[in-house]
């Protein structure tokens, strides 16, 4: 038996306001955003107090970067702009944004993960995954609790990020894989753990909105609700194959895995590529249709380069996009998920057509660009393939039609069209 997978995600709590209230311990307990310029720097008085400034005197086109949870039961969140913010908490104090500081601490919190659990994927200044999975005592039952030692594993990481920082606190789930780790961390938020199996599912999971899963955005949750469709467990109860009749055949068949919590998404650990590109800009404006030749052996360029690049550096990428730049600087991307990775310059260029169709190629093109992304060597494709068939309602196996699968002879389809009008 393998031992069972024990992801954490980790999340650091308000951190931008969080790192701020380090250096200004005087305003703990109060409603502070962060989000202001250089003028807002607080001023230091001679008898050594400090004057802040408040929302309410705020003018100007900010917004908030984050700010504290006694400011957020005040309704004043992340992203709204700053004078919305003052009308509801003319009273809060106002820092200014400083990067500087919260890579710091950023590094910081990151070496103190690093120092308990090694694999580590880092997703931005606040938050990483963790796989606990072969930590020392992460398996361990304590007492009567099979998930003893895990616990106690993510209270040594928050104790370590606690005491390094100086002081922040961060929430951690942790649970069979990515997908739940994330709604995990944040069911118990500020200072949390919630340690979740595939039992807890029903309880914990189904009862949250439809949006709580990361991958589902607001257009993809109004196209829920308009099917009726409000929560998680709203989700599950559909039968996978009607989803994929309203929502596509991956993305409803994605929607029925993270439904019932099925994701073996490995940790992209640091130092392996996210994704490879080729681009290039034209000496000269190019138009899809009068320069139609030049622009579809430019395509075929791209791809062929970047196959070479994936093929040297043994990776396959399971996402092919295109990025287009217009003459009037506008930027369009488009990508699509194969089946199959692949690291085949037939492929490459067949789906990077595929994309294409997706575009409005009326204007005339300054730059076009390949990129395959989802990268993952042939052995972790190979791995994945043997999990799915002792697993097989996780269906990561190719489907029947492919754009892969289609012959060579599909190479030479014109792949600049003339535009729609
Ligand atoms: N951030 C930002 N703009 C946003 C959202 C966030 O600049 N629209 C910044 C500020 C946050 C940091 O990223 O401090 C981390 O984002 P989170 O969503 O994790 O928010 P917080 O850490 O502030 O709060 P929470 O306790 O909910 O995680
Ligand atoms: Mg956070």
């Amino acid at each position: 038996m393998p031992p069972r997978r024990l992801i954490a995600h980790l999340d650091m709590d308000a951190f931008y306001a969080s790192v701020e209230l380090l250096r200004y311990p005087d305003l703990r307990g109060k409603p502070v955003v962060v989000g202001g310029g250089r003028r807002h720097q607080p001023e230091t008085l001679p008898d050594g107090t400090r004057r802040y400034s408040l929302l309410r005197d705020y003018t100007g086109r900010g917004v908030i970067t984050t700010s504290t949870y006694e400011a957020r039961a005040m309704g004043v969140f992340s992203a709204m702009g700053t004078m919305k913010a003052a009308a509801l908490a003319p009273n809060a104090v106002l820092l200014p944004v400083d990067f500087e500081q919260y890579r710091l601490y950023s590094r910081k919190f990151k070496a103190a993960v690093a120092e308990v659990a090694p694999v580590v994927e880092d997703r931005g200044i606040d938050e990483i995954y963790i796989d606990l999975t072969d930590v020392p005592g992460a398996q361990d039952t304590v007492g009567h609790d099979p998930l003893g030692g895990v616990r106690a594993l993510a209270l040594e990481i928050k104790n370590n990020v606690k005491r390094v920082t100086g002081g922040l606190t961060c929430s951690i789930g942790v649970t069979p894989n990515k997908l739940l780790s994330k709604i995990a961390s944040e069911l118990d938020k500020p200072d949390g753990l919630t340690v979740l199996t595939m039992e807890d599912l029903p309880t914990r999971v189904w009862p949250l909105a439809a949006r709580k899963i990361n991958g589902i955005g607001p257009k993809a949750a109004a196209k829920l609700a308009e099917l009726g469709i409000h929560t998680v467990g709203d989700i599950a109860q559909c039968e996978r194959d009607w989803l994929i009749e309203h929502c596509g055949r991956s993305y409803g068949a994605w929607l029925n895995d993270a439904a019932w919590g099925r994701d073996d998404r490995p940790l992209v650990t640091h130092g392996e590529p996210v994704s490879m590109s080729h681009e290039t800009t034209f000496d000269r404006d190019l138009h899809a249709k009068r320069d139609r030749a030049e622009l579809g052996e430019i395509f075929t360029q791209l791809c062929s380069q970047l196959a070479r690049d994936l093929t040297r550096k043994g990776y396959l990428a399971q996402t092919i996009g295109i990025k287009l730049r217009f003459d009037d600087f506008k930027s369009v991307t488009r990508d699509l998920t194969l089946p199959e990775p692949t690291a085949d310059a037939t492929t490459i260029r067949r789906a990077a057509g595929e994309c294409l169709k997706r575009v409005d190629l009326s204007r005339r093109l300054r730059l076009l660009g390949v990129r395959g992304g989802k990268l993952m060597t042939p052995g972790e494709w190979q791995a994945r393939l043997a999990r799915a068939a002792a697993a097989p309602s996780r269906r990561v196996k190719p489907a029947e039609k492919t754009v892969a699968q289609e012959p060579p002879a599909a190479y030479n389809l014109p792949l600049f069209e003339p535009p729609a009008d």
